[in-house]
């Protein structure tokens, strides 16, 4: 399939699953085919139920800031074939460094769905344990993770674990067509490049960075950025959850392997707000947003399993009652959720002892008892020393 940027340029871009549901087959498609033909009935299944899961975790979630029990919250809607695709290929050694609007890939993972909220109400920094699922935080600061994402994996590298395209270890990041134009992610690139590290940039172009189209972003399709840095680079259709899983599974495969780097560009589109601060009305046009409303990823696969035999009446229930299990939990689960004491701030900065740190902690300290604050400069010469 070829789709068009803003100037109207034909694109190639990997389609297996038509906007109709329908097994397609392009030029070159074959090994990736041979990828998506692998996953069973069940395997489609439960991707199917973890996008629409994921579609009532945005809408509760929506509802709670709305309710002004979260801050902020930023939708996943329309990306959950580009995030649930790419989770189902991940193994559960390998390791996601996401944004903030991964709740998809978090879903595949297991993060309890309360703790992915935690951000958003601002009760911690955080939300979960990142060893526990192998997926570190959210990250609001755009694009810094990418450098985190090709740190670890130089770590990963250096402990010798991408030796074998099933049992090696990967590492993916998730970011933005705006994301890549920081130069985060450009530096990232570079060293992932130079070093063969085994992480997959996973863009996720939903076309708009707030209210800045893509076309301000860049003059060439952002696919080849990747290949700019030397990267294996492939441009998928984002709301076709077999192309992207396709994709996905090879680049990993070679990042666990040991083969570097790869980059994946998954063309989608944001159907909602950037975030709930955000009206899109006010910089995009209903007609466009129609036009990819007739592309949504869950009716595309909702389509194949039905020509497939494999929707029916009992699973969309199951579903359906597993959807409103999760409302519950969350609705009760959020409002439970405490601050925590300010003092938290400090906890988890570090694995180990730091002395910066462990100063600013005690200055904290010293203020919050109402005792007056040591000068800002006893910070600094209490720090001296200490771990950097
Ligand atoms: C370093 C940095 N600069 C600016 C912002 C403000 N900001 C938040 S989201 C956003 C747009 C990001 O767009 P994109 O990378 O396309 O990701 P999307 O939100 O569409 O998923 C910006 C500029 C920020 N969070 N961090």
């Amino acid at each position: 399939m070829t789709t068009t940027n803003g100037s109207n340029e034909a694109i190639p871009t990997l389609q297996l699953l038509d906007p109709q549901g329908n097994r397609v087959t392009t030029r070159g498609s074959k090994g990736y085919r041979d990828r998506a033909a692998a996953l069973t009935t069940e395997d489609l299944r439960g991707m199917y139920r973890d996008m629409v899961l994921t579609r009532r975790f945005d809408d509760e979630a929506t509802s709670l800031q709305r309710q002004g029990e979260l801050a902020l919250f930023a939708p996943a809607r329309g990306q959950e074939a580009a995030q649930v695709g790419s989770a189902y290929a991940l193994r559960p050694q390998d390791y996601v460094f996401p944004s903030y609007r991964e709740h998809g890939v978090l879903q595949v993972r297991g993060v309890d769905p309360v703790d992915r909220l935690r951000f958003f109400r601002g009760s911690d920094h955080g939300g979960w344990n990142p060893t526990e699922h192998n997926s570190a935080v959210y990250t609001i600061v755009i694009g810094a993770h990418a450098l985190h994402a090709t740190g670890y994996a130089m770590g990963v590298q250096r402990d010798g674990t991408p030796h074998d395209k099933h049992d090696g270890t990967a590492v993916i990041t998730y970011f933005g067509d705006g994301a890549t134009s920081q130069g985060d992610v450009n530096e990232a690139m570079v060293y992932a490049a130079v070093n063969d590290a085994p992480v997959v940039f996973f863009l996720q172009n939903n076309q708009w960075a707030i209210s800045e189209p893509t076309t301000r972003q860049t003059k060439t399709p952002l696919y080849r950025r990747g290949e700019a840095f030397g990267l294996p680079s492939l441009r998928v259709d984002g709301n076709d959850v077999l192309a992207v899983y396709a994709a996905t599974q090879e680049a990993l495969e070679r990042a666990r392997a040991g083969e570097g780097p790869s980059f994946i560009e998954a063309f989608t589109y944001r159907m909602g707000a950037h975030t709930t601060s955000d009206d899109p009305t006010r910089y995009r046009t209903s007609d466009q947003e129609e036009q990819w409303q007739r592309r949504d990823p869950i009716d595309r696969l909702a389509a194949l399993l039905r020509a497939e035999g494999a929707l029916d009446e009992d699973f969309e229930a199951e579903i359906k009652a597993t959807g409103d299990e999760l409302g519950a939990k969350l609705r009760t689960g959020v409002r439970a959720l405490d601050g925590g004491a300010p003092v938290s701030t400090f906890d988890h900065v570090y694995a180990t002892p730091h002395g910066t740190v462990a100063a600013e902690r005690a200055w904290y300290e010293a203020y919050d008892a109402g005792e007056p604050p040591a000068p800002q400069y006893a910070i600094a010469d209490s720090a001296q020393g200490g771990a950097r």
